[in-house]
């Protein structure tokens, strides 16, 4: 059953769907947004009137491109290449790459889009935007890796600048690939940004605690709305998917803040072990060795490797969604209500299907949407500007502070814009409204853009 879209708000989506023919995922997040709107639109109606929505929804800048390299065999390779440029009113944009072979206009569109919103929560001075390619890292050498990325290079450089637009790291993209791009723009422009992008190493410009930060920041969100209902994450069972980037560092805080997580995946199957995770053994596996998940269950010998993407089907009472987009449907949702999960925080972007969230927000448990429980990536990010723009490093301790002082924060402007609109604990409203009004009014302010 779909939510009926406010009168006002129906022609906006139905123009998105025209416009932009055959973008699924975009589609997808577009709506989930103005679901929540109409009483925004109500309290504010110059937003109608200068036609915010209808222009948030249009990128400010979409630049597509080839990408031709060449592998360890000698033969051509040609990818796409993208970056969609979609907001600046708060700041330079702001997003993530993403290599992989699924990357197609409509992703990089849903991913810019909510990454307007999640950096407005963050309270930081940054816009939205994403990009990608749809180059497969799986199985590549790291030369073709290198040269794969000098080419996209020599033809985005030109698109970036810290104060124009910084990406980082998303699926596909960490420390390596940002290594590899930083160093091509470097040379193209003869200049060292650093504060052109951000997952930078620790000793040439990166920050502490932004490998940790999107994982750690989700654990931190999902505490706090437990802590709303009385209860904390000690003593809880966690299920987290993926094994990424997010995965790992969302199990890292799990453990350390006394809960057990007993399993986790990667997109061929997912392992159990119900002693609870051996951190060090998948960190070897996955960040050192590059290796598939199911290797955990060759050398633990109590752990189970299970094919396929059943994950959901384990009996938890948290779950943390931090592979990718849609990996958690309707069916999955009601299995994970049936078991006894009470609290849901999204750290990869749009992992629940739209039925999915029905369901949990229909069973009042608690569900922390990826723009809100996710920021805490993205805002570090910030922060890691922020010490290249005063050529500082904090130490750690002082950096996941200041991460865990604005998820907190996070939390409570959203919770408390659930209150402010009628709708408490919900909190896709709160992040899509708080979000939202913060945009706008920038917009408002900056004349006709
Ligand atoms: P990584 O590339 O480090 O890890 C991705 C993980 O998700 C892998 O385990 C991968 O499995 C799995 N995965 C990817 N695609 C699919 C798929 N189509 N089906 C099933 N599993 C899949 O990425 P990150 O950990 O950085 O990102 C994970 C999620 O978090 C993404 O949604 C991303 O947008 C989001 N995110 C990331 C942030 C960051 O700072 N990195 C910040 C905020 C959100 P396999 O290896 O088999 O592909
Ligand atoms: O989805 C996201 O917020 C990210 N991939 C991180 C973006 C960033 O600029 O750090």
């Amino acid at each position: 059953m779909t939510i009926q879209l406010d009168e006002k708000l129906d022609p906006i989506y139905r123009d998105v769907l025209r416009r932009n023919p055959g973008e699924l995922e975009f589609h997808q997040a577009v709506r989930e947004v103005l679901e929540t709107l109409g009483p925004v639109l109500v309290k504010y109606p110059e937003f109608a009137e200068k036609k915010i929505i209808q222009r948030i929804c249009e990128p400010e800048r979409q630049i597509i491109f080839r990408i031709p390299w060449q592998d360890d065999t000698g033969e051509i390779q040609i990818n796409r290449g993208f970056r969609v440029q979609f907001n600046s009113a708060l700041g330079p944009y702001k997003g993530g790459m993403r290599f992989h072979p699924s990357v197609y206009l409509g992703i990089i569109k849903f991913l810019g889009f909510e990454q307007i919103f999640k950096n407005a929560l963050t309270g930081m001075p940054i816009g939205g935007g994403k990009g990608g390619s749809d180059f497969d890292p799986k199985g590549k050498s790291d030369s073709e890796v290198m040269r794969f990325c000098q080419s996209l290079m020599t033809e985005l450089y030109r698109s970036l600048g810290e104060y124009t637009d910084v990406p980082a790291g998303d699926i596909g993209v960490g420390g390596r690939e940002i290594g590899y791009m930083f160093g091509q723009y470097k040379r193209i422009v003869n200049r060292y940004e650093s504060g052109v992008f951000t997952g930078k190493g620790l000793n040439w410009g990166g920050s502490l605690v932004r490998t940790e930060a999107t994982g750690y920041g989700t654990v931190f969100f999902v505490n706090e709305m437990l802590k709303t209902r009385g209860d904390s994450l000690d003593g809880k069972t966690v299920v987290v998917s993926g094994s990424g980037n997010v995965a790992i560092y969302a199990i890292e805080k799990c453990v350390e803040l006394g809960a057990k997580v007993i399993a986790c995946s990667d997109s061929a199957g997912f392992i159990v072990d119900e002693n609870g995770l051996d951190l060090n053994l998948i960190k070897r596996i996955k960040e050192v060795e590059r290796r598939r998940i199911k290797v955990y269950a060759d050398e633990v010998k109590h752990a189970r490797y299970i094919e396929g993407n059943n994950i959901w089907s384990l009996p938890c009472q948290v779950a943390l969604p931090c592979a990718t987009q849609n990996e958690l449907n309707g069916k999955d949702a009601a299995l994970l209500v049936k078991n006894g999960c009470i609290a849901v925080a999204e750290g990869a972007n749009m992992p629940t299907t739209p039925e999915g969230i029905q369901i949990f927000q229909a069973a009042k448990i608690a569900y922390g949407p990826g723009k809100a429980a996710n920021a805490g990536g993205v805002a570090t990010s910030a922060l890691e500007m922020q010490q290249n723009a005063s050529r500082d490093s904090w130490t750690f301790e002082y950096t996941e502070k200041r991460l865990q002082d604005i998820m907190v924060g996070i939390h409570r402007n959203v919770y408390e814009t659930s209150e402010e609109f009628g709708m408490p604990g919900n909190y896709v409203a709160g992040a899509n409204i708080y979000g939202f009004i913060k945009v706008a009014r920038a917009m408002t302010a900056m004349g006709l853009i």
